[in-house]
């Protein structure tokens, strides 16, 4: 009886960053950068509309950096960041309904409407905020390294932060705590080369800031941060050292942001040339597009598929941040430090 020789299973792309990444793991980190990109440009219609108030500090551009650095996370891991979050939410599990909902300041949202784009947490995704003050999340992503130290376990925790946050004294102190007393914390520098409108060639004499960890004798290196393999890979190398004891890790991430630094920019301080440029020859999401087309992992007609479930899971989180209701007022009595509750004058 003649046997049938098995199909050849279509090798795996080989990765710039050298990794060796199957069809699968392509499509996931296609869809996760999608879905923020897709919820990001919602988010700002919604903000257009009147819907959603406040600050909004949009993450579109940036995506390759979280999403990598999510495919390197296990269960336990801890992850904190700046106002720039929402993609942190999404690539960490968060549910896109309650964070949108939590945009449009309703009651369906992960802090019941009352905290907006930059306080939002879970502790279900180990998820620690949202934090608007500047660098203010960097000694609290050392405090979380130092309670899995503490327990024993080989938890990480991912403390992201900016270019700008990154010349700030605070941070300085938790690198030198955290190399003390060797703690599991990734320092993740999102350099997007703005701080609002400043550039990084305007605010510091050095911009390689991963550099700086040698006065504290802590590891680092720098990452194409529009490159989606290239985080993954230096990623599984930080946590790999922090998982083994070595203690905190440093990895400036290269990134560039698309939009405005929040909805309100007037965007004086850059040519819509550089802009385009970016998006044009680096777009992380277009680079995993290409791998997946050429490698002929996946056909037009697949990724228009994903496309559209993307489109749908987004649609549906706008209906649902439109459809909840506000909160109640007396949810203002409710997640307060004071017990002491105003009685309706008699
Ligand atoms: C302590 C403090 N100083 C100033 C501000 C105002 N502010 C908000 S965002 C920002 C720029 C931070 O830039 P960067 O750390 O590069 O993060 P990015 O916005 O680029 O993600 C500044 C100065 C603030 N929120 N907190
Ligand atoms: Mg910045």
């Amino acid at each position: 009886m003649a046997t049938r020789k098995p199909a050849a299973k279509a090798k795996p792309p080989a990765s710039k960053a050298g990794a060796n990444v199957s069809k699968e793991e392509l499509l996931q980190y296609y869809r996760d950068m999608l879905l923020i990109r897709r919820f990001e440009e919602k988010a700002g219609q919604l903000y257009g509309m009147g819907l959603i108030g406040g600050f909004c500090h949009l993450y579109i551009g940036q995506e390759a950096v979280v999403v990598g650095l999510e495919a390197t996370a296990k269960e336990g891991d801890k992850r904190v960041t700046s106002y720039r979050d929402h993609g942190h939410m999404l690539a960490c599990g968060m549910d896109p309904n309650g964070v949108m909902a939590e945009l449009t300041g309703r009651e369906g949202g992960y802090s019941k409407g009352k905290g907006g784009s930059m306080h939002m947490f879970s502790k279900e995704k180990h998820f620690y905020g949202g934090h608007g003050i500047v660098a203010a999340q960097v000694p609290i992503g050392a405090g979380l390294a130092f309670s899995d130290k503490y327990k024993g376990n080989d938890n990480v925790t991912f403390t992201y932060f900016g270019d700008g946050a990154a010349n700030q004294g605070q941070v300085y102190e938790a690198y030198n705590m955290a190399e003390i007393w060797d703690l599991p914390c990734i320092f993740v520098i999102e350099n997007n080369q703005y701080a609002m409108g400043t550039s990084t060639k305007r605010s510091t004499h050095s911009n390689s800031y991963w550099e700086r960890g040698a006065a504290y004798g802590i590891e680092g290196e720098e990452v194409d941060g529009m490159d989606v393999l290239a985080v993954k890979a230096a990623g599984e190398k930080a946590v790999a050292h922090c998982r083994a004891g070595k203690g905190p890790y440093i990895l400036e991430i290269k990134t560039y942001r698309y939009r405005g630094h929040s909805m309100s920019d007037p965007a004086k301080y850059r040519t819509r040339d550089e802009v385009q440029k970016m998006r044009e020859e680096r777009d992380a999401i277009e680079q995993v597009r290409q791998i997946l087309l050429t490698g002929k992992h996946a056909s037009e007609d697949d990724l228009k598929a994903i496309d559209k479930e993307i489109k749908e899971v987004v649609n549906a989180s706008a209906e649902f941040a439109k459809e909840s209701p506000e909160p109640a007022l007396e949810e203002l009595w409710t997640d307060i430090y004071s017990d002491v509750i105003p009685q309706e004058a008699s």
